[in-house]
Parts: C-alpha cells; sequence; structure tokens
C-alpha cells in the first residue's frame, strides 16, 4: 500500500449543551479530519486536539500543521505502506501525538478496509458492546447538575463522572451521593485543577465511595500524584499524565496511580493505546477508554479499543446525543448502557456525505 494524498478536513460541530471542565468551556467541537487516501483504499482519522491548547499543549491548527510539514510527507515516503510503519517513519518528530495518532488511524482505517477486516477484531476485542458511562460538566448550581445527572441515568448511563474544580468538589459530590444513592457507579476528574496543598481537602472526597479521583494536579507532577494518592483512600486515575505506554507503567510504578484513563490521542495512536493496555493489563491495572467529544468516527474507534478485555471499567464513550444533534456518522445510541462495537471493516463506520459537507468549515489536499 502506497499513500496517494491526505486530505485535511475541518468540520464544526455545534455541543447540545456547553461543556464546562476546570480549565474552560467548549460550546461547539471544531474537529480536524484527517482522509487517508492510498493505491488501495482510503481510511479516517479524527485528531482530539481541540482547538485551544487547554487540555494539552497540542491544538488542531498546530496539529494541521505538523502533519502538512512533516508527518504526511515522512509517511508518504514509505513505499510498503502498513499501520506500524507511521510510527516509525514520524518517530523523528518529537511529540504531537495527537497528529500522530490522526494519521496513523486514517492509515490503519484504510489499511483494514483494503484487507475488509474491522478494527475491534484486529486490536484484540473480546466484545460485542460496551457499557457507557457519561461526563458530566461543571453547572451553575447543585440542582442544575442533580436534573442532568437524573436525566443521564433515565437514558441508562452506567456510570457518572463529575467535572470538578476548587469550589465546585465535594457539595456537588456529596448532593450527587444523597440523591442517587451509593450504588451509582461515580468518579470525578479535575483536570489538574488542584495542588498538593489540596491534600486535606480532597481527602473529603473520600467518605463518598468514588471509583477514583481523576488527574487532581498537574500532568507533569508524577511525584506530586504519587505523594498525594498515599494520603487519599480514593483511588488515584491519570489521564493527562499518560503520554505513553511506558509513562503508564512508571506512573504505576511509583504510586502516582492506580487506575489509567486511555485515550489513544493522547498516546500517539490506537496501536500505542494497544501497548499500553497489554502492559498494564499484565499488571492487572484496571483500565477505561476515556473521550475528546468525538464525533462518530473516532467514537467508532473508541469503542473497538474500550472492547478489549483490560477495560474493566465503563468509559467516557457515550451515545451521539449526548454530544451532537447531528453526528458525522450514523448514530451511536445506547441500548441498556451498552454501544455497539461496529463491525464493519475498519472502523466500521463512514461519515455521511450531506452532513459532512453541511458542517465543513475547509478541506485542504497534501499531495503524497
Ligand atoms: O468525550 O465524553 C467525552 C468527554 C469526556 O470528560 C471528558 N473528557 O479530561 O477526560 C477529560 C475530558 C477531556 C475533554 S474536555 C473538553
Ligand atoms: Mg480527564
Amino acid at each position: 500500500m502506497k499513500l496517494t494524498g491526505v486530505e485535511l478536513r475541518r468540520v464544526a460541530l455545534p455541543l447540545v449543551t456547553p461543556f464546562r471542565t476546570s480549565f474552560g468551556v467548549e460550546q461547539d467541537r471544531d474537529v480536524l479530519l484527517v482522509r487517508a487516501v492510498t493505491d488501495h483504499a482510503e481510511g479516517w482519522g479524527e485528531c482530539v486536539a481541540a482547538a485551544e491548547p487547554r487540555y494539552s499543549s497540542e491544538y488542531a491548527d498546530g496539529a494541521a500543521d505538523v502533519l502538512r510539514r512533516f508527518l504526511v510527507p515522512a509517511t508518504a515516503a514509505v513505499a510498503e505502506l502498513h499501520p506500524e510503519a507511521v510510527g516509525q517513519a514520524t518517530a523523528f518528530v518529537k511529540g504531537h501525538r495527537m497528529a500522530k495518532a490522526a494519521l496513523e488511524l486514517a492509515v490503519l482505517d484504510a489499511w483494514l478496509r483494503s484487507r475488509d477486516e474491522p478494527l475491534a477484531g484486529w486490536l484484540g476485542a473480546t466484545r460485542d458492546r460496551v457499557p457507557a458511562g457519561v461526563s458530566v460538566g461543571i453547572m451553575d448550581s447543585v440542582p442544575e447538575l442533580l436534573d442532568a445527572v437524573a436525566a443521564y441515568l433515565d437514558q441508562g448511563y452506567l456510570r457518572i463522572k463529575l467535572k470538578v474544580e476548587p469550589g465546585w468538589d465535594l457539595a456537588p459530590v456529596a448532593a450527587v451521593r444523597e440523591r442517587f444513592g451509593d450504588d451509582l457507579l461515580l468518579q470525578v476528574d479535575a483536570n489538574a485543577a488542584y495542588t498538593l496543598a489540596d491534600a486535606g481537602h480532597l481527602a473529603g472526597l473520600d467518605r463518598f465511595g468514588l471509583l477514583l479521583l481523576e488527574q487532581p494536579l498537574d500532568e507533569d507532577d508524577l511525584v506530586g500524584h504519587a505523594e498525594l494518592a498515599r494520603r487519599l483512600a480514593t483511588p488515584v486515575c491519570l489521564d493527562e499524565s499518560i503520554t505513553s505506554a511506558k509513562a503508564a507503567v512508571d506512573a504505576v510504578g511509583i504510586g502516582a496511580c492506580r487506575i489509567v484513563n486511555v485515550k489513544a490521542g493522547r498516546v500517539g495512536g490506537y496501536l500505542e493505546a494497544k501497548r499500553l493496555h497489554d502492559a498494564c493489563a499484565g499488571l492487572g491495572v484496571p483500565l477505561w477508554c476515556g473521550g475528546m467529544l468525538e464525533t462518530g468516527l473516532g467514537r467508532a474507534a473508541n469503542v473497538a479499543l474500550a472492547a478489549l478485555p483490560g477495560f474493566t471499567l465503563p468509559g467516557d464513550t457515550s451515545a451521539s446525543d449526548r454530544y451532537y444533534r447531528q453526528d458525522l456518522t450514523a448514530p451511536f445510541v445506547l441500548s441498556e448502557g451498552h454501544l455497539a462495537v461496529p463491525s464493519g471493516p475498519g472502523i466500521g463506520v463512514e461519515p455521511v456525505a450531506e452532513i459532512l459537507e453541511e458542517l465543513t468549515t475547509s478541506v485542504e489536499w497534501v499531495p503524497a
């Protein structure tokens, strides 16, 4: 297989409701899509980088730039293209994992389609549906939050994650526990909003029986997380800090976390996510699949990944209507709290042509 060229396409999707985290509010998703065209088949990848570098240092315009200037030319130079070759050919570029992941997924999708093989089976998935959790943003008031959580539970979500920040932590968690009971699978995500000086305050979460506390401290602060973890009963889970399989093994090794949120974009692609899975599953570390407000394209790949046996906790893999009135693909729908794993070749879904055109804000062709 040889690359003919790559299309970099930007699409804008309004969110059904603004999503507030400790680092900002998202109203729309401005997504960079990557379409790999090869002499055998075409494939889609979705870049998880947001428009602004608030969650991570990567952002969509930066990803497009590194793709057109470095990642696509290096991949185009590969004579016998296969999924592993993308990571090898682009290894000379430091960082830019979300951009690399998007290109690798597009090539992987094309390669699997040319072989008529589904992504899930190729990755080693053992299930045909995955349990769905939902991530609930910071709200203006506790009653508003309780209404939102009640609506998600009515829809069948099996686990609730509350976004927290200083000033919005113990009270909303206490209110959700009180209203929905101790059996509710509940966890919180701070997106690095705290410091070690907050350890005593965060220990106040211990009485709520949370599944985990996600990324309380700065992404670079593994040692701080290890210190914090020693002072909490609630298991610490890392998200932003985990940039590779090795980073995950190291973080677990020094006691910085007991659970890992797996996002393929954050670790440089689905192949590295699979390596992370294998390493962590071997150590008995519980995993779950994170989310980056993906469209149906990225969601399809995430659901395939989440079907691997080491993903023992429900993920942030919610149905299309939790995010978008109109998804790019046929919508992912919740059935008994689960999403079905796509069974078609590659990622198993395609953009709906008219919707894709309608939501597209720019298209750039990068020739090989
Ligand atoms: O895709 O449902 C989703 C979003 C889940 O909370 C979520 N993601 O830190 O885990 C996280 C955040 C990152 C994206 S916030 C815009
Ligand atoms: Mg997170």
